[in-house]
């Protein structure tokens, strides 16, 4: 195998499109012939994380374990793409310094809570604002954004980019970065 491995560190609220954009990246990294693997906090939730929940020390238990398995594939080979919220920013840090600085590529999906709280895919934000769901990120949880993100998705003059746009950016970083 002739390939260097890198970490994808997708962070943002829920509905911000991190799972889209993982498997839309991950999709065109196969289409290259690269071997990647997506890492999703809402699957690992029903498997490897399921003891776990929403506190701040489950959650932070949540992402190192993802950390640790991402370090893995990376060693492997493989690129290795995890979306998980991880909200706090000393949890990405600390799983940032599980591997080479240079091959933990974090990215920021920069939306508005307005936006993801109007998409509301599973309905969690209605939940959340009834109380029924305590703890939510962005309502009565905290979401500290990255300081020093490799890539920043955001909106272009009111605008979310397409899947195959914002996928488009990382592919770009990851050529530049000679991971491709
Ligand atoms: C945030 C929650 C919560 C609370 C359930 N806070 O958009 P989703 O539904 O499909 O993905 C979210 C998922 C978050 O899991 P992560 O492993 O990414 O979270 S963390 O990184 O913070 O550990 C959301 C759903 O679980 N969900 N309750 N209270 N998101």
């Amino acid at each position: 195998l002739n390939q260097q491995g890198c970490v994808v560190w997708i962070t943002g609220l829920s509905g911000s499109g991190k799972s889209t954009l993982a498997c839309s990246v991950g999709r065109e990294l196969h289409s290259r012939g690269k071997l990647s693997y997506v890492l999703d906090g809402d699957n690992l939730r029903h498997g490897l994380n399921k003891n776990l929940g929403f506190k701040p020390e489950e959650r932070t238990e949540n992402i190192r374990r993802v950390g640790e398995v991402a370090k893995l594939f990376a060693d492997a080979g493989l690129i290795c793409i995890a979306s998980l919220i991880s909200p706090y920013r000393k949890d990405r840090d600390a799983c940032r310094s599980m591997v080479p600085d240079a091959s933990f590529i974090e990215v920021f999906m920069n939306m508005p809570l307005e936006v993801c709280e109007l998409r509301d895919p599973k309905g969690l934000y209605k939940l959340a604002r009834a109380g029924k769901i305590k703890g939510f990120t962005g309502i009565d949880d905290p979401y500290e954004p990255p300081l020093n993100c490799e890539i920043e998705i955001r909106q272009k003059d009111g605008i979310c980019p397409a899947p195959c746009e914002m996928a488009g950016q990382v592919i770009s970083y990851l050529d530049e970065k000679g991971y491709l």
